[in-house]
């Protein structure tokens, strides 16, 4: 359907150069599987799997058909003093994916409420445990958290945070970012070089004491800053921090969990457990909004006192839980063992490194980085432009060879479908490599 200048001004669309964008939009109409269908009747091929959300492929007919039968069954039912059959099934289901002891799960509707209602339990844990000075929240520069207050100010990405810097919550503190070009470019995987840059965290427990420390709050591959996996031993070095302190450790895997790294969530694939763990995007395979922050026993457990008619947490959303939501979210976690997706997408991880690495050496390349089906071409910004060049290869990929690339300035950042074939990454970095080659 043609969409006139009218239809296109009133959205305001979010994270995008708007008025750049509504000169010649990129309307999306359809999709199926792998591929988008375009306002002027293309097919394109979406190297980003959603944005990050959507591994299965796009209206996969399980979860289609799930929320097609949820939504006639139950459209929507409150969820405070009350709850569906479906939000309980997926709870259940979701903690039994998840790491031993981490039994209980909340449920949101994205990742940024996810973050912001993980930090909000950690200060009330300490809090009904008597440790109510424990209530400084630490982030990473860097992280990404999502854009609400909470999660902005434990997010270290600068161009977020600058027009918001006098309005972030109090008593925030960050420890530095994982990434030296110096001493790790072009690496495979996780660096070797870097574990004790989890020794900035005894700097903060230094500065502030442990006794004020809530949480520490990281993504355990740092994933829209520019894919920057974890050290060597990194991990397992704050979890150590974090319990000699008595500091909650919280994993946002808001893109890691569900399969983007090989197993359902990439606390299993690092071998690290956190206290708490943030999702949403793989959940519902982003077909309906929904996020869910899961949290060891003891979290849960420590509320559970007081007289049983009290509510324990004042917290949650109207549509915490949300049936048609839940119905995609059962619906994908039970494709991901059924079709073996996890098992799939780690077998594709050489191939895709493989590709990566191939642009090692050209001209634009400054930089690539890759963990799971995570993946980065970092290239050297324009002078005076940053940005530009990034923005160029996703219009060109767009108009001129039907693929969708996602580019965070003059990064370029690949997440493939879990369920793809070696041909299908093959061809997406054919693809991207004509556009590199050609442009400035
Ligand atoms: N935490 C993490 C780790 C994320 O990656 C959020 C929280 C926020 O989720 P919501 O659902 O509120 O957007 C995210 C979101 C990119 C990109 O290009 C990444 C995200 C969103 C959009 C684009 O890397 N991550």
């Amino acid at each position: 359907m043609a969409t006139t200048q009218q239809h296109i001004e009133a959205y305001w669309m979010p994270f995008t150069a708007n008025r750049d964008f509504k000169k010649k939009p990129r309307i999306i109409t359809g999709a199926a599987g792998h591929y988008y269908t375009t306002a002027d009747g293309r097919k394109v091929y979406d190297s980003f799997s959603g944005l990050w959300t959507s591994g299965l492929g796009h209206c996969h007919p399980k979860i289609v058909a799930a929320v097609q039968a949820q939504v006639a069954r139950l459209d929507y039912c409150m969820g405070f003093q009350a709850g569906s059959d479906v939000a309980f099934r997926l709870a259940d289901k979701l903690v039994a994916m998840a790491p031993a002891g981490m039994g209980h799960c909340f449920f949101t509707n994205s990742g940024s409420e996810s973050v912001d209602s993980a930090l909000k339990m950690a200060l009330a844990y300490h809090r009904v445990r008597g440790d109510a000075n424990r209530t400084r929240l630490i982030g990473r520069e860097r992280g990404y958290h999502g854009v609400n207050f909470g999660g902005l100010s434990v997010g270290g990405i600068a161009g977020n945070r600058k027009m918001f810097s006098a309005s972030m919550i109090p008593g925030v503190d960050h420890i530095r970012h994982t990434y030296d070009l110096k001493h790790s470019s072009f690496v495979r995987g996780q660096p070797t070089w870097g574990a004790h840059l989890a020794e900035d965290l005894e700097r903060l427990v230094a500065l502030h004491d442990a006794s004020n420390i809530a949480a520490c709050i990281v993504e355990p591959v740092a994933g829209s800053t520019g894919i920057l996996p974890p050290p060597a031993g990194y991990l397992e070095r704050l979890r150590e921090i974090c319990t000699r302190h008595g500091i909650l450790l919280i994993f946002d895997e808001v893109i890691t969990a569900f399969g983007r790294i090989g197993e359902a969530f990439g606390a299993q694939r690092l071998g690290v457990t956190p206290d708490i763990i943030t999702t949403a995007k793989g959940l519902t395979n982003g077909v309906i909004p929904m996020g869910a922050v899961i949290v060891r026993d003891e979290i849960h457990d420590a509320f559970m006192q007081g007289p049983e008619h009290a509510i324990e947490l004042f917290h949650g959303y109207t549509y915490s839980g949300h049936p048609v939501a839940a119905a995609a979210g059962l619906a994908a976690l039970e494709i991901y063992p059924e079709e073996g997706i996890f098992e799939q997408a780690r077998s594709l991880e050489g191939r895709f490194e493989q590709a990566l690495h191939s642009f090692a050496g050209h001209k634009h390349v400054i930089d690539v980085r890759n963990f799971g089906l995570m993946g980065a071409i970092e290239m050297a910004p324009r002078d005076g432009a940053p940005g530009q060049r990034g923005m160029e290869t996703h219009k060109t990929c767009f108009w001129d060879e039907d693929l969708v690339v996602r580019h965070g300035m003059d990064t370029l950042q690949f997440s493939p479908f879990l369920n793809s074939r070696p041909e299908d990454i093959d061809m997406t970095f054919e693809k991207v490599r004509r556009v590199l080659d050609r442009i400035d």
